[in-house]
């Protein structure tokens, strides 16, 4: 019981925007910084070609991948295999199939395991359906109320609000859970549209909390070293683990793949799409600091916090910059560039402040000039654009009003992006 109370009250300050002087939310107050070149390798020479930029490419994901997420120390693993469970052909009055298919990532039936929730359109255009990948922050049973969708068994996040609701009975869901995140999956807007959606809930891969990579898929692939992946690095992996399965469905259409994530899932879409080059867009919902946001403005959340509220999320390695950012190697502008020549959209919510919105959009910006040597246009734009107004080509920004949050708003904006490729 105590040590339930203590992690509550541990998540608990982790996720309230701390108020204490030292957070900047005043643009005055932001230091004068000059940010790393993408375009420049650490010898000092310049990219000028899209030949030169792949192996500039292969520097910077090196340097993301030292001192910021981790190596990630295992590609797809030998035996992992796919168990199809649930397969509904009428679902959404006829609209729509759901199937459910287990990743067994070892050998045995009892774990690690990734369950992909998959909905598709039952009117598929050829070529397939443009598809999102999103990754879920409370089990796919919560994406819509559906009772055919399993409800998860893995570890879940019990914040005093989901236990007060009965979503959540100490660590495990309940029945009352399904469908308690319908206003951030408009999943019927999205079969409208005639897009795809497949989800899977990060917890089956790395539960979200410090435990010194004790469970998840780290008990088959053990304890990682200082330098290679933390939680965020574990849930971009079972992102291209899903990826994998879906290059096995003929219905999706592989070159309009999009890996989502909102907030920690943003930074976590991020850094999958810079890895994995099978993701054709990469949306970043609300990502912030270690995701869309420049570290090296201070503004809102910064480098030290984070790794203090929450030490698994990335390599050993990041604590070094702990109030240090100007030394870091690399800066988040960069993490956009990898993206490269493929569609990256960075979306901010204007009162979530923590996160920076103008943060995110100059790290939009400045990923700009490597998309221009591979002869695409980045945001296009100058300055952050008003309210929702959203602007870019092969980098889209938009500012939205109201909070930390994923919206309809937002979905639209994307299905759109999605429908360009
Ligand atoms: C906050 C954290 C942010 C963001 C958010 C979330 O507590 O400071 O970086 O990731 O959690 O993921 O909900």
């Amino acid at each position: 019981m105590f040590a339930r109370i203590l992690l509550s009250l541990t998540f608990l300050m982790a996720t309230l925007p701390c108020s204490s002087q030292d957070v900047i939310y005043d643009e005055a107050k932001v230091p004068t910084y000059t940010l790393p070149d993408p375009l420049r390798f650490e010898d000092g020479t310049l990219v000028t070609t899209p030949a030169d930029w792949g192996k500039r490419r292969a520097e910077l994901l090196g340097l993301f991948e030292d001192h910021v997420y981790g190596k990630t120390p295992i590609a797809r693993p030998e035996g992992m295999r796919f168990e199809p469970r649930t397969k509904i052909t009428d679902f959404l009055d006829g609209k729509a199939t759901l199937e459910e298919i287990r990743i067994h990532f070892g050998k045995g039936e009892g774990g690690p395991y990734l369950d992909l929730l998959l909905i598709k359109p039952n009117r598929i255009p050829e070529g397939g359906a443009p598809t999102f990948l999103a990754l879920n922050f409370a089990g796919n049973h919560t994406l819509h109320p559906s009772t055919e969708i399993t409800l998860s068994t893995s570890w879940m996040r019990s914040g005093a609000d989901d236990i007060e609701q009965g979503l959540v009975d100490d660590d495990r869901a309940t029945e009352k859970a399904r469908g308690s995140r319908v206003s951030r999956w408009p999943v019927e807007k999205l079969i409208d549209a005639g897009t795809a959606l497949a989800s899977f809930y990060y917890g089956d891969i790395d539960p979200d909390f410090d435990d010194g990579f004790e469970n998840g898929i780290h008990t088959i692939f053990g304890k990682p070293k200082p330098d290679e992946w933390g939680s965020i690095g574990a849930w971009a992996w079972g992102a291209s683990r899903a990826m994998d399965y879906l290059e096995t469905d003929e219905a999706i259409d592989q070159k309009r793949v999009a890996i989502f994530g909102h907030s920690r899932l943003g930074k976590t879409a991020l850094w999958a799409g810079a890895q994995d080059e099978r993701f054709a867009l990469v949306i970043s919902n609300n990502s912030g600091c270690g995701g869309a946001a420049l570290s090296r403005r201070h503004f809102g959340e910064r480098v030290a916090r984070i790794n203090t509220a929450f030490p698994h999320w990335f390599a050993d390695t990041f604590v070094q910059y702990n109030e240090n950012e100007a030394a870091l190697p690399v800066d988040q502008h960069q993490l956009i560039a990898l993206i490269a020549p493929r569609m990256a959209y960075v979306a901010s919510a204007v009162e979530d402040e923590w996160a920076d919105p103008k943060g995110e959009f100059l790290a939009a910006k400045h990923a700009g000039p490597v998309y221009e040597v591979l002869g695409k246009k980045g945001v296009g734009v100058d300055d952050q654009p008003g309210l929702n107004s959203p602007v870019g080509n092969s980098v889209r920004y938009h500012v939205r009003t109201g909070k930390h949050d994923v919206t309809d708003y937002d979905w639209e904006q994307y299905i759109r992006a999605i429908k360009v490729l």
